[in-house]
């Protein structure tokens, strides 16, 4: 069982997952407008991840006996000023998610929750592995530069993720 603070935190937080997935399908478009397919795939990948985050947190909280109560997605940004850009925008994003879920760590701590702390174990890890999975790719993003072949391998890497 959770109590209703928990239950309300957890709730922001699947609204949190999906924005996070509309957001990367919205970035995974404009890439496909730009025709680096390679790209468009990845983070098609990423916003079908984030659904699966989401469904996680329903899953605990009825699983808890909770109460699931969806709201509204905010629209999520549609133009990007460059290709970088929109890379560096999802990196920023996941670090504003990872301290989402530290702070539900705390809240959890706080309530002497230990059921959601185990809970929200699985996700401390993830955030670690998505920021560094954005990074790296910024990373190699900043050693090709403005150079079209660079871009063009990248994308066919990117490409790849199953
Ligand atoms: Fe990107 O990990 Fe969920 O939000």
């Amino acid at each position: 069982m959770i109590n209703e603070r928990i239950e309300n935190e957890l709730n922001k937080q699947i609204t949190k997952e999906f924005y996070s997935a509309y957001m990367y399908l919205a970035m995974s478009t404009y890439f496909f407008e730009e025709g680096l397919t390679g790209f468009q795939h990845w983070l098609k990948e990423q916003a079908k991840e984030e659904c699966e985050h989401a469904m996680k947190f329903i899953n605990y909280i009825i699983l808890q006996g909770g109460k699931v109560k969806l709201e509204m997605i905010e629209t999520p940004p549609n133009e990007w000023e460059c290709h970088l850009c929109v890379m560096e925008t999802a990196l920023e994003h996941e670090k504003y998610i990872s301290r989402s879920i530290l702070d539900l760590v705390k809240i959890a701590e706080q309530e002497d929750d230990k059921a959601t702390q185990n809970f929200l174990d699985t996700f401390v890890d993830e955030q670690v592995e998505e920021e560094a999975s954005f990074r790296d790719i910024i990373r190699r993003l900043n050693m090709v530069g403005d150079s079209e072949s660079g871009w063009v391998l990248v994308d066919k890497e990117l490409a790849e993720r199953g």
